[in-house]
């Protein structure tokens, strides 16, 4: 059971969008998941909901569309199309780069960015660009190592410190936690992160007036 203050498994899914034409209307507050083809996002935002929303697989390039799942009438999560793929035919790599880019730089209501890369190989050349971006804009970033089911303890934690230590050259709002759907590694961290960027920070009811 997730320690959360919002309810993640209540999330539906409302539609997905070829281009941000199509999405809802730009209003609330939404969190997005990026990062390379098969990083795990749509695995995490399964993890996450508890339910099987996403479209996950073992090719890459899977989720080419924007997925909206909203949570209540003000906040969604968004599933973004991985970048990064060599393999993908060019045309379809411009047509839904395109969009992933027209959807980072033009929504007004994208509030906080979950950036996942593969814990065995992290902070590529696209991971750093989008992470420099989300800081320019203010955008607070919550990286993700993924699969750290793959790596015992003690690697995953020296691999977390690294990565903390070269993004906190940013001076950002970077957040850095080690990740596994499959085994449920990092999923409250990411949950408390949410509900930061949704809700305010979480006070502690003694410490209101
Ligand atoms: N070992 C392990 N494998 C995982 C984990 N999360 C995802 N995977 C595997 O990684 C592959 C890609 O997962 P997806 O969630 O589809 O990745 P994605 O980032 O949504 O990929 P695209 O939609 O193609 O960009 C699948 O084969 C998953 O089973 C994890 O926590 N541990
Ligand atoms: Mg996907």
């Amino acid at each position: 059971m997730l320690k959360s203050r919002i309810k993640y498994n209540s999330a539906k899914f409302i539609t997905s969008a070829p281009d941000i034409t199509r999405l809802p209307e730009d209003s609330g507050i939404e969190v997005a998941f990026a990062g390379r083809s098969n990083a795990g996002k749509s695995s995490a935002l399964n993890a996450l909901t508890d339910q099987k929303l996403a479209r996950t697989s073992k090719t890459p390039g899977r989720t080419q569309l924007i997925n909206t799942f909203a949570l209540d009438d003000d906040k969604r999560l968004i599933d973004l199309p991985g970048y990064g793929y060599a393999k993908v035919p060019l045309e379809m790599k411009i047509k839904w780069q395109k969009s992933l880019g027209e959807y980072l730089q033009k929504r007004d209501s994208l509030k906080g960015l979950v950036v996942l890369m593969d814990i065995r190989h992290p902070l590529k050349d696209l991971d750093m660009d989008l992470i420099e971006w989300a800081v320019g804009c203010e955008i607070p970033v919550l990286a993700l190592l993924t699969k750290a089911d793959k790596y015992a303890q003690g690697k995953r934690k020296g691999e977390v410190l690294q990565v903390r230590k070269k993004l906190a050259e940013l001076n950002g709002d970077i957040r850095v936690h080690a990740f596994s759907s499959l085994k449920g590694i990092g999923l409250n961290d990411l949950a408390w992160t949410l509900d930061d960027w949704f809700l305010g920070p979480y006070v502690k009811p003694e410490d209101s007036e």
